[in-house]
C-alpha cells in the first residue's frame, strides 16, 4: 500500500519511524509520502487559508492549493481519497479493514475552521471522523488512521501481536491480562489463568469478555 498525506506540518508524520510502523516502513510493506500543502500555494507569501465567506470564527483552507497537491499526486484517481473531519463518519474497525485492502491511500487534513466545501465534493471520496471531539489538526487523526490500517497489512504486525484475537474482531471488548509476578501490590492473578486448565482459561475469557462488554460497552451486544 502507499499512502500520501497532504498537511500543513509535515514533520508530524516523523512519529511513523518509530516502532512496529517504522519497522514495517523500513521493510517497505508499505509507504508514506507526506506532501507540503503550502508547495502548492501561488501567492508568494504561500498563504494557504482566508477568512470565512458569511463571517464567523477562524479561518478556511482556501480550495486551490489542496484541489492542485491532490491532482499533482494523484492525477489518476488510483487512490482513496479520505479527509478527516469531526463531522465525517465514525471511524470503525470494519472501515479500518475495508480501507487495508486498498492500493493507494490519499489523506487530506484540514487545519483551523476545516477547508472550503468545495475541495470536498470535487476531490474527496469519503470524509472520515476518528471520534467526537475536536482536534487542532486532521493530522492527529491521520496518524490514528495509518496506524490502524498498517496493522492489517501482510506482515506489519509480528508473530507476537495479532489482530485476530483482539477487542472488536469478536465484537467483545477484550478480557484482562496478566504476566509476572503473580503477586503484585497486594494483587493476585486470577488462579485460574495458573493452573493451565486451557478448556477453563478460555470459558473464563469469554465470561470476562462479556461481563466488561456489558459494563462499558452495551452497544456492542446489540448487534
Ligand atoms: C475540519 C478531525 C477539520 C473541521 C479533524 C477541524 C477532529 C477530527 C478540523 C474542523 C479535526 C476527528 C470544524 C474545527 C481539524 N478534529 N474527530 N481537526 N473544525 O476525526
Amino acid at each position: 500500500m502507499k499512502i500520501d498525506v497532504l498537511t500543513l506540518f509535515p514533520s508530524m508524520y516523523r512519529v511513523l519511524d518509530e516502532s512496529i510502523i517504522g519497522k514495517a516502513l523500513q521493510k517497505g510493506l508499505f509507504a508514506v509520502n507526506v506532501v507540503n500543502i503550502r508547495d502548492y500555494s501561488l501567492d508568494k507569501h504561500k498563504k494557504v487559508d482566508d477568512y470565512p465567506y458569511g463571517g464567523g470564527a477562524g479561518m478556511v483552507m482556501m480550495p486551490g492549493p489542496l484541489h492542485d497537491a491532490i491532482r499533482a499526486v494523484d492525477p489518476e484517481h488510483r487512490a482513496v481519497r479520505i479527509y478527516l473531519s469531526p463531522k465525517g463518519k465514525r471511524l470503525d474497525q470494519k472501515t479500518v479493514i475495508e480501507l487495508a485492502g486498498a492500493e493507494r491511500l490519499l489523506l487530506v487534513n484540514g487545519s483551523y475552521e476545516g477547508i472550503d466545501e468545495r475541495v470536498i465534493q470535487l476531490d474527496i471520496d469519503l470524509e472520515l471522523s476518528i471520534g467526537d471531539y475536536v482536534l487542532t489538526s486532521g493530522d492527529y487523526a491521520s496518524l490514528v488512521l495509518i496506524d490502524a490500517v498498517a496493522r492489517y497489512l501482510p506482515d506489519v504486525l509480528g508473530s507476537e501481536s495479532s489482530t485476530e484475537e483482539e477487542s472488536f474482531s469478536a465484537g467483545l471488548l477484550e478480557y484482562p491480562h496478566y504476566t509476572r509476578p503473580r503477586e503484585f501490590e497486594g494483587l493476585s492473578v486470577p488462579e485460574v489463568l495458573v493452573n493451565g486448565n486451557h478448556q477453563l482459561i478460555a470459558a473464563w475469557r469469554k465470561a470476562e469478555s462479556e461481563r466488561l462488554t456489558r459494563e462499558r460497552r452495551p452497544d456492542l451486544l446489540e448487534r
